[in-house]
């Protein structure tokens, strides 16, 4: 019984590992205050031949991780949640300030830390990336 039971929590972990070819680049997270949600950017790259469909994220350093996009709305700057984010095949996806964001809403973290990020996709699989913190002023 004890050996079913191991074989069947490492199930999950081979089916990770088939993850579709996303890879992350110039990822940072940007922190102002622990009392203001701090927002998490990155290029994320699809050289496969399928779609990949980012459906949420993670961070032990955030609290909730949510998926947002600013917009710029008749002057005024809003965001909004998403339900997920589209990296196209062959193409890429780019979260950057003024559109799709990682919205780190407590975020538990200082400047030079960086911070683990887990992005869940569609197909159950799961990308994990490591975001250096900058401030407002030494943004990359
Ligand atoms: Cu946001």
């Amino acid at each position: 019984m004890r050996v079913f039971l191991v074989v069947l929590l490492l199930l999950p972990l081979v089916a990770q590992a088939a993850t579709p070819e996303l890879t992350v680049e110039k990822p940072w997270m940007r922190y102002l205050l622990p009392s203001i949600p701090a927002a998490g950017y990155m290029e994320l790259q699809n050289p496969g031949a399928a779609d990949v469909v980012i459906t949420g994220a993670a961070s032990p350093a955030c609290g909730m991780l949510m998926l947002h996009k600013s917009a710029d709305t008749s002057g005024m700057a809003m965001m909004m949640d998403v339900q997920s984010i589209t990296v196209p095949a062959h193409g890429s996806a780019t979260l950057a300030p003024g559109g799709y964001h990682l919205m780190c809403m407590q975020p538990t973290m200082k400047l030079g830390d960086k911070v683990p990020v887990t992005l869940r996709l569609q197909d159950g699989s799961i990308v994990v990336a490591t975001l250096p913190v900058y401030g407002a002023q030494n943004a990359p």
